[in-house]
């Protein structure tokens, strides 16, 4: 799963992309021109699979991995030409930071601080990168539509039309319902405003208060609103270098219940659109994701194919479930184990041991 932090120059992505992995690059009030992003790969936090490991302390713990990518800034108006377009193509999801501290020693290039605006163009950037996608790749189909008979051409084309007046009036894809065939259609263009979107805006230290309501400090965000989280760059990159039994002192005196890394990683998984599941297997308990709406035969296709392959039935439990038994034999002295088929749709936090024909 990747992640890719992106968004106008100076806004605090380095900061929060160091909050995040806890990582140390340096950050910068100026440019140095640097293009090469930032990559980290960072093990998930699970409280559940925590929980699931601690009752089998002679088998590894393995968290799902994350890839965080930091881009470098892009300037305003340059999404669509910016060398940064084949990264935010890749990634499954994108995380929008937006600038809302003060900071008078950091130049701002619009020369005003204004998240909401930043937001809204930012948003208009990615509708327009698509659009220049979408109406480069009709254009090419419809003349070679004329040359040859394609049928397949003749249903990307349609999608194709059904989709650009939406962008031409100002609006991400993610708002047109799609068939499953379709997203096949189009998943090799990647739009972007397909892809899972959060705004998130670096407050200024006075609004810390309100960290948490990000609703209230930017009235002007409107619908967007339930797409945006908040952090404060500045206090928490200084609260994270601290050393740990320090911290709490210093979050109680600036009224910060929680930093926010853990919680936006905590998020990360449904903010993917997708569920975590674990298994229990001879040396290690796993954390897995799979897509929301997977089946069991998915889920056992994200293990191993020949899992998939010789599938016969999953043995399924919700990991609440099994921590109150203690472990998966007393779950199953119980009779709390369910037995699932092929089409079992799982479920976030479910606990599966997939019998398979080898
Ligand atoms: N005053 C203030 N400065 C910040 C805050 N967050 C980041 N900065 C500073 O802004 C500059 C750019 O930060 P950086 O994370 O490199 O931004 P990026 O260009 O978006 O990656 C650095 O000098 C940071 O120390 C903040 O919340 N308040
Ligand atoms: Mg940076």
């Amino acid at each position: 799963m990747n992640v890719t932090l992106f968004g106008y120059p100076k806004t605090g992505k380095t900061t929060l992309f160091n909050l995040l992995a806890g990582a140390h690059v340096e950050v910068q009030a100026y440019d140095d021109g640097k293009r090469e992003p930032n990559v980290r790969t960072l093990p998930l936090s699970d409280p559940r699979l925590d929980r699931i490991a601690a009752a089998y302390p002679d088998k590894r713990k393995v968290a799902v991995a994350l890839d965080l990518t930091d881009l470098a800034g892009i300037s305003f108006g340059e999404v669509k030409t910016s060398l940064c377009l084949g990264h935010l193509r890749k990634a499954d999801g994108l995380v929008h930071v937006a600038r809302a501290f003060a900071g008078a020693d950091i130049p701002h290039p619009k020369g005003r601080v204004d998240p909401v605006a930043d937001i809204r163009g930012m948003e208009d950037e990615l509708i327009l990168a698509d659009l220049v996608l979408a109406e480069a790749r009709l254009e090419r189909l419809e003349k070679d539509l004329k040359k040859a008979q394609d049928h397949e051409g003749e249903k990307e084309r349609d999608l194709l039309r059904r989709l650009r007046p939406v962008l031409e009036s100002s609006q991400g894809l993610r708002a047109v319902p799609i068939t499953p065939a379709e997203e096949k259609l189009v998943r090799s263009f990647a739009f972007l405003t397909l892809k899972p979107l959060v705004h998130v805006i670096n407050i200024d230290e006075r609004d810390l208060a309100s960290i948490r309501r990000p609703e209230a400090l930017f009235p002007g965000l409107g619908a967007a609103t339930r797409d945006v989280m908040a952090f404060c760059g500045r206090i928490e990159a200084d609260l994270a270098d601290l050393d740990p039994s320090e911290r709490p002192a210093f979050m109680a005196e600036y009224g910060l219940a929680e930093m926010s890394a853990p919680i936006f990683t905590g998020r990360a998984a449904s903010f993917l659109d997708r569920v975590v599941f674990f298994t229990v297997g001879k040396d290690e308990v796993r954390a897995w994701t799979v897509k929301k709406g997977a089946t069991a035969a998915e889920a056992a296709a994200a293990i191993h194919s020949d899992i998939a392959k010789g599938f016969i039935r999953a043995e399924v439990i919700a990991s609440d479930e099994l921590l109150r038994h203690g472990t998966l034999q007393r779950a199953k002295e119980a009779g709390a184990i369910r037995l699932e088929g092929k089409d079992y749709g799982v479920q976030d936090g479910d606990v599966v041991y997939f019998r398979f024909a080898a």
